[in-house]
């Protein structure tokens, strides 16, 4: 649909960011193509969600200059909080999703990599936050995910210089987990949306929402959060069918529908 496409490939989402001739730079007709691809996938036959960009060339180019050259103070307020309300819901998505940064990764490229639950990226990526070259802010989440990522020192730095990072070096500070030949990015990203796509659905699932929300709060409540969806997890059909092939040494056959946990 419009600037972003949607495919399904088996139990694998595959989200493309699509206006090339701007490599994929973010406008409000992206973000909110974006928010509806994502509204829009079946959560019961997916598993896992690969995002990437159209091209050769750039994941995300950052957010459109164009259109934020002429905003008012008001403008800027609700096309960041637009943004953000987009990237918040990817980052609380309930199955993972993986970015496959395949270039430019700029501003609010970055920061929509950053949302994803984490970070693969072809040996011609490039990252970095170039806001304030441009007299803003990071507006798209980039000022919290990034020093959360990689830590304060490394996050300010690359904020307040505005300076670029390649693949190696984006690998070295941890922002990304891998890093491929461009032409072999996404068939990786693929396999590994596979291999989460094959593991028990539920306790997937439980363990993205255990990190995400135990990372938000100290130890003691971060535990409970964990023992919740632990135990939330027996008596499902993946932990009845998960524990039981191990004890006859079967395969186990994880359920795809989720209304009868
Ligand atoms: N916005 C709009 N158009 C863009 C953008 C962008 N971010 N990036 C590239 N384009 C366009 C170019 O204008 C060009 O269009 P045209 O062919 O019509 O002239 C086309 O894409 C191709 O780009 P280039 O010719 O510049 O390609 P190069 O290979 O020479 O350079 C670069 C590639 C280095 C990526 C260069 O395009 C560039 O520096 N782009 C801008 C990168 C940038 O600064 N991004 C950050 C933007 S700010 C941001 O993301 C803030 C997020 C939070 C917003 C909060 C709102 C309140």
């Amino acid at each position: 649909m419009g600037f972003v496409n949607y495919e399904a490939q088996g139990a694998v989402g595959l989200v493309t960011i699509n206006r090339p001739e701007a490599l994929n730079a973010l406008n409000p007709q992206v973000l909110a193509d974006l928010k509806a691809v994502f509204e829009g996938i079946d959560q019961n036959a997916i598993r896992c969600v690969v995002v990437t960009g159209a091209g050769e060339k750039s994941f995300v180019a950052g957010a459109d200059i164009g259109s934020m050259s002429v905003m008012t103070k008001a403008e800027g307020e609700a096309f960041g909080k637009m943004g953000n309300d987009v990237f918040r819901m990817i980052e609380t998505f309930p199955i993972p999703v993986i970015a496959a940064v395949n270039g430019f990764a700029l501003g609010g490229g970055n920061e929509l990599a950053m949302c994803c639950d984490f970070r693969i990226c072809s040996d011609n990526a490039m990252f970095g936050q170039p806001e304030v070259g441009l007299g803003i802010t990071p507006g798209f989440g980039g000022t919290q995910r990034l020093a959360r990522l990689v830590g304060p020192g490394m996050a300010k730095q690359l904020v307040y210089t505005a300076a670029n990072i390649k693949a190696d070096e984006a690998l070295r500070i941890g922002l990304v987990n891998a890093v491929y030949p461009q032409a072999e990015l996404m068939e990786n990203a693929m396999k590994l949306a596979g291999k989460i796509a094959r593991n028990a659905p539920i306790a997937v699932r439980n363990c993205k929402k255990a990190i995400n929300e135990g990372l938000e709060v100290g130890m003691d409540e971060a535990v409970v959060i964990e023992e919740k969806l632990f135990g939330a997890c027996f008596e499902t059909h993946d932990q009845k069918e998960g524990m039981g092939c191990f004890l006859s040494k079967e395969k186990p056959k994880p359920k795809a529908v989720f209304t009868n946990n």
